[in-house]
């Protein structure tokens, strides 16, 4: 909530919240705001793209920002509220932002096509359009500034979340180094997996050789598959470690809507919520039929909304554990007053791979209508650690050939990966469905973007009703880099 909004009635809750609010928390929302709803916001939104000095490991470390008229990151909307923005340049270097999931106008989606060029460092640009209510979020599709942590949550709410009597919390993950991103590209890049500026336990071995190191992990079928391509100095919640989670006070008793997202560049976790046991209710920010659980992987990109119920009184923390470590991050939910007692020691094994265990399970509030697609795109996704590079079906971003659809189709994208690497596929623009994995069919959910499993395929399916050019890739920021990106494209679109 933005300070100029004065709601009629403040809760128990939203007292409790005011005080403790910190980066990473949406304070508490009205229970009744039906005589002081906002009128519909005019003004624009000021969104600014700066610099900012965060403490990691007990060391400074310097690193973008984006920040919103509330001086905290990120931007939430109101229910109604149109995505009116103006974006303020003062990184010092350009920049272009990507709203991740929404679906604007294809010049609007903050993506650096000859048509929209990346923003100088001191202009400003405006966006206006009408947003999808959800977990979303934005991030820099400049270089690998995603990586120096030009991200931030992007929240639209709807009007029964205006209504609902829950806490939000917003957990944002990230991976983080203090080597500059060329450099970790660098050391990916080298010929012959020779020495490397962040050797990595593994890298540079033939990746069927299975020979153990911390990111690879045996599938037992003999194969190995490779895990975590950079070793980070650390994974943050809320920008902030393990061994320093940022605590946000709860009501005893009380709901949490915790909103997960996923901003890391190359990191994939589990999220596990200890002793709670939580209901999934939206993977990236479309609403999906409840799903109980307690540990719930998260690809890169990717968002969960989780409904927790508070059992009483004590403090809760909740992990995010980097798949194939024992690595990870952590905030803590603490009921007022509680004493929360330093987190224990991480976890005592590694985490197995992130997988489709919770995409199997999910199942959209609204699917797509039953239809036949009109066109299917087969997309190979192929590459390997050594010589490290990735493709789509064999060409390397940005010598590419669109995938052409034209408006009123349904499409559908099959994707076979041909790797030992996971990919975490995202298309912008359009929301899609889930309809198959390995082949079998499914009704899953509608997201934006998908795990593809080692060795494994996926089938997407969405209506073409967004003209424009749009980019589809694999999120795994030095995958991207290297080549896994390609466009899909309507005709007569200059
Ligand atoms: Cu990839």
């Amino acid at each position: 909530m933005r300070e100029n909004e004065k709601p009629a009635l403040v809760t128990r809750r939203r007292l409790l919240a005011s005080g403790v609010a910190m980066a990473g928390t949406i304070p508490f929302l009205p229970v009744t705001r039906t005589a002081a709803a906002p009128e519909p916001r005019t003004a624009e939104l000021r969104l600014t793209a700066g610099t900012r000095t965060l403490a990691v490991n007990g060391k400074p470390a310097r690193v973008f920002g984006l920040i919103g008229p509330n001086g905290k990151p990120g931007i939430t909307l109101s229910p109604g509220e149109r995505f009116h923005v103006d974006l303020v340049n003062r990184a010092g270097a350009s920049t272009i932002i990507h709203w991740h999931g929404q679906l604007p106008p294809w010049t609007q989606d903050g993506f650096p096509w000859p048509q929209t060029p990346p923003i100088p460092a001191g202009d400003t640009h405006s966006y206006d359009y009408a947003p999808i209510a959800g977990t979303f979020w934005m991030h820099s599709h400049q270089g690998m500034q995603e990586q120096s942590l030009m991200t931030a949550p992007l929240i639209v709410h709807s009007a029964e979340d205006m209504r609902a009597d829950r806490q939000e919390v917003v957990l944002m993950l990230h991976d983080f180094s203090f080597h500059t991103p060329d450099e970790l590209l660098a050391g990916l890049t080298k010929s012959n997996g020779g020495q490397s500026a962040m050797p990595k336990s593994g890298m540079g071995n033939n990746m069927n050789t299975g020979s153990g190191g911390m990111g690879a992990m045996n599938m037992g079928s003999g194969m190995a598959m490779d895990l975590n391509d950079i070793d980070y100095d650390a994974f943050l919640a809320n920008d902030r470690t393990f061994a320093d989670p940022e605590v946000i006070r709860t009501e005893p008793g009380g709901r949490v809507r915790l909103r997960l997202i996923n901003a890391a560049s190359s990191t994939q976790f589990w999220i596990d919520l200890g002793a709670l046991t939580g209901t999934v209710i939206a993977a990236d920010g479309q609403p999906v039929r409840p799903v109980r659980g307690t540990r719930l992987p998260l690809a890169i990109a990717q968002r969960l909304d989780v409904l927790i119920d508070l059992p009483g009184n004590g403090a809760y923390p909740i992990f995010a554990q980097v798949e194939g470590k024992r690595a990870g991050t952590a905030i803590v939910l603490a009921a007022s007053g509680a004493p929360v007692s330093r987190l224990a020691a991480e976890a005592g094994e590694n985490a197995p791979p992130v997988d489709l265990s919770l995409e199997r399970r999910l199942e959209a509030v609204t699917p797509l209508a039953p239809r036949a697609p009109d066109v299917t795109h087969r997309v190979i996704l192929a590459g390997a650690m050594a010589p490290y590079a990735w493709s789509l079906n064999g060409e390397y971003w940005p010598n590419v050939t669109p995938l052409m659809i034209a408006t009123g189709q349904r499409v559908a994208i099959e994707m076979l990966n041909h790797t030992m690497m996971p990919h975490p596929m995202h298309l912008h623009g359009h929301a899609f469905q889930v309809v198959a994995i390995n082949g079998a069919p499914l009704a899953g959910a509608v997201r934006d973007t998908v795990l593809v499993p080692p060795m494994g395929s996926v089938t997407i399916a969405f209506d073409a009703d967004n003209p424009g050019r749009w980019a589809f890739h694999c999120h795994n920021l030095y995958h991207m880099m290297t080549g896994m990106m390609t466009e899909v494209r309507y005709p007569a679109i200059i």
